[in-house]
């Protein structure tokens, strides 16, 4: 059986949603929306893998709602939903946990950083993450996954837990018809572009995070004119200017960040970029690259700011696009069941 091409992503409502989260995840969810069946995911439950203030929690969700949708992805044509209206992730998380490996969850990176030192402290549901991301995609037979590239091992091990699965019911999925033996098809990043891992504003080393303490290492998509000019002009960077090629950022994280940033804020390449700008100032590339942020990024906080004024019509597009997540997520969970011998 083909399995149809479906695109699935998520974001967590953990607040300070930026510009790393727009250019790597959000453009692209807007841009696939042409061509494919999308189903757009707040998940609250990731975010309380760490601790969420309850009332801070439910305006995030909102929140980064709004932003998918000022964004420009269209909640009627498209699923727009948060992940705890469809109990299918649940459920099928616990099944993922009992397919995935304990040595596989080890080696994943992320939850080695977050965990940090206090590893014994994490909770359980932050080193089993990466299972619930499994079952996010997977409960949906999701084919395409847009994704920064710090979510490439996740995506990995996703299509690991599929393979598993398959493995593991070779049987039973060939006598539920599925003549292929492919009950859960294998997961496709997609992570393409200039922008795949926007860096810190003040440190070309660390990743642009909604959890740096410094609110200057991020431009958030709620940040107004001013601020954002301010965080560009001060964004750290070296004397010399800019190269005409894209061998010259070599060795120069900050300056490759802020060229990759105003390449996917524009629309074009690093390459294109350096054409214009090789041989440059940063104080002549900062204005500009503070130009066309204000263009592309104001007007999108001044949207998320009017829906946000409407709590209650947010809500109603999450349980509109809950109902129709449910419509396609509960036939492949009872079947799932099924699958497994749950009767
Ligand atoms: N810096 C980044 N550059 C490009 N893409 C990024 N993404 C996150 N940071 C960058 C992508 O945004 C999507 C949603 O991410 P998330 O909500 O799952 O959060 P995260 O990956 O944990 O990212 P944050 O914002 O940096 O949060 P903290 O501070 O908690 O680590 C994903 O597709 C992600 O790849």
């Amino acid at each position: 059986m083909e399995h149809q091409e479906r695109v699935f992503s998520g974001v967590q409502p953990t607040g300070n949603l930026h510009l790393g989260n727009y250019l790597g995840a959000i453009t692209k969810f807007v841009a696939l929306q042409q061509s494919h069946q999308c189903l757009y995911c707040v998940v609250d439950m990731h975010a309380i893998t760490v601790w969420q203030d309850p009332a801070i929690l439910s305006h995030n969700i909102r929140e980064v709602t709004a932003a998918f949708i000022a964004s420009g992805i269209d909640p009627k044509k498209q699923i727009i939903f948060n992940q705890s209206q469809v109990s299918g992730h649940a459920e099928l998380a616990w099944v993922f946990n009992c397919v995935a490996r304990m040595g596989w969850l080890n080696r994943m990176t992320q939850f080695k950083e977050k965990a940090g030192k206090h590893r014994e402290n994490a909770s359980v549901g932050l080193y089993a993450y990466p299972n619930l991301m499994a079952a996010d995609i997977l409960l949906y037979h999701a084919t395409h996954v847009p994704v920064g590239e710090d979510q490439k091992q996740h995506l990995e091990l996703a299509r690991d837990i599929a393979q598993k699965f398959n493995v593991d019911f070779a049987e039973a999925i060939k006598a539920a018809g599925h003549h292929d033996g492919i009950f859960f098809p294998q997961p496709e990043p997609l992570i393409t572009g200039p922008a795949t891992r926007v860096m810190s504003l003040r440190d070309g080393s660390k990743k642009m995070s909604k959890s740096d303490p410094s609110d200057m290492s991020r431009i958030t998509m709620t940040d107004d004119a001013e601020t954002i000019v301010k965080k560009i002009r001060k964004a750290k960077t070296d004397p010399d200017a800019l190269p005409s090629e894209l061998d010259g950022l070599k060795d120069r994280a900050e300056a490759g960040n802020l060229v990759g940033i105003f390449a996917a804020l524009n629309g074009t390449s690093k390459e294109d970029v350096l054409k214009e700008f090789g041989g440059k100032q940063f104080s002549e590339f900062k204005p500009a690259l503070a130009e066309l942020a204000v263009e592309k990024v104001s007007p999108i906080g001044d949207e998320m700011r009017r829906l946000l004024d409407d709590p209650a019509e947010l809500d109603a597009i999450l349980k509109n696009g809950a109902t129709r997540a449910r419509a396609i997520a509960d036939p492949i969970m009872a079947e799932t069941k099924k699958i497994i011998g749950f009767i």
